[in-house]
């Protein structure tokens, strides 16, 4: 029964992110569509990123946390853009020579690949800008102590004590065979899951949330976000670059502590679905209003992309 139960939750959390999905790339087409004659180059380029085929799970997370507190999702929509234009410069970055030298992402070939490393930098940094330019852009039914709010926990997300700061430990442990469970875990938290989180938080906000609600969702979304991170090592680990979009990038040549590498597939499998479990406990006290935020995590750990 249980497992008749995980497959509904998960079927209902792939259709919220579909449903959901339709919302968000016509907003984030929207958001690119004031181009000028002379912008046109960069736009080209952030569109091409921007637009691709991402799954949306960030922006999906925003809205469904906006929605258990009876926010609309018209309200979180810009800020549900913000992260996929942070999450989607991230990517852009991540991939290039300096980084981790990825030639595919999302079935095509990576931002440098077409537009050259100096446009992808720059695509990625006016990515960067113009996600918190759309917060700004919050309906004015939302108070502007709730915006600012949702710019201080984004913007200390995508910084050195976030993102960055993950990234830059990830760079740092290329290559060490002693890498520990406890590092990895560090870099899973702040290369993947504080966005994932802030998705979650921001959302919470928008809709409401008070800040015990804030701080409770927050617990269920860094557990999430682990998962997440986990779920992806375990898939590079399975899937094929066909399936994933994806190449291996520097990871071919240098070591890269991962958790199957560090515990095994079945133990990181095992700790992704504890995660979840735990992450689903925190939400009971919310009954049937967290279902989809259930589903979401559901998905995350079933995915196969
Ligand atoms: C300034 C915000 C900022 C970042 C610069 C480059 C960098 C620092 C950080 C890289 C962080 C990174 C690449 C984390 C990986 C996260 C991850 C698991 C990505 C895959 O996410 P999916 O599966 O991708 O949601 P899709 O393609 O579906 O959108």
């Amino acid at each position: 029964r249980h497992g008749v139960k995980m497959v509904t939750e998960v079927a209902v959390g792939i259709n919220y992110v579909l449903e959901k999905k339709g919302l968000i790339d016509k907003a984030l087409e929207e958001s690119i569509d004031a181009r000028s004659p002379f912008t046109r180059k960069i736009w080209d380029g952030i569109a091409y990123s921007l637009l691709g085929d991402g799954k949306r799970i960030r922006p999906a997370l925003c809205l469904a946390a906006c929605e258990l507190f009876g926010g609309s999702a018209e309200d979180a929509i810009p800020t549900a853009c913000a992260l996929e234009m942070i999450h989607t410069m991230s990517l852009i970055h991540d991939d290039l020579p300096c980084m981790d030298n990825d030639d595919l992402r999302r079935g095509k070939p990576t931002n440098h690949k077409v537009f050259g490393e100096d446009m992808a930098l720059l695509a990625g940094d006016a990515l960067l800008a113009y996600a918190f330019e759309m917060i700004s852009k919050t309906p004015k039914s939302i108070s502007a102590d709730r915006v600012v709010e949702v710019l201080r926990t984004i913007s200390h997300c995508s910084g050195a004590e976030g993102l960055v700061g993950g990234q830059v430990m990830d760079l740092e442990q290329e290559g060490n065979p002693d890498c520990t469970v406890e590092t990895l875990r560090w870099i899973h938290v702040h290369k993947t899951a504080v966005l994932l989180k802030a998705s979650v938080t921001s959302g919470a906000v928008i809709g409401g949330a008070n800040k015990d609600d804030v701080a409770r969702l927050g617990e269920f979304a860094e557990k999430i976000g682990l998962a997440f991170q986990i779920r992806d090592d375990v898939l590079d680990e399975t899937q094929t670059s066909e399936v994933l979009g994806k190449t291996a990038g520097k990871d071919a040549a240098v070591y890269k502590a991962t958790y199957p590498r560090l515990l095994g597939l079945a133990e990181s499998r095992n700790q992704a679905t504890q995660l979840v479990g735990e992450a689903k406990q925190i939400l009971e006290k919310y009954g049937e209003r967290s279902a989809t935020l259930n589903s979401l995590a559901d998905l995350i750990i079933s995915r196969e992309k």
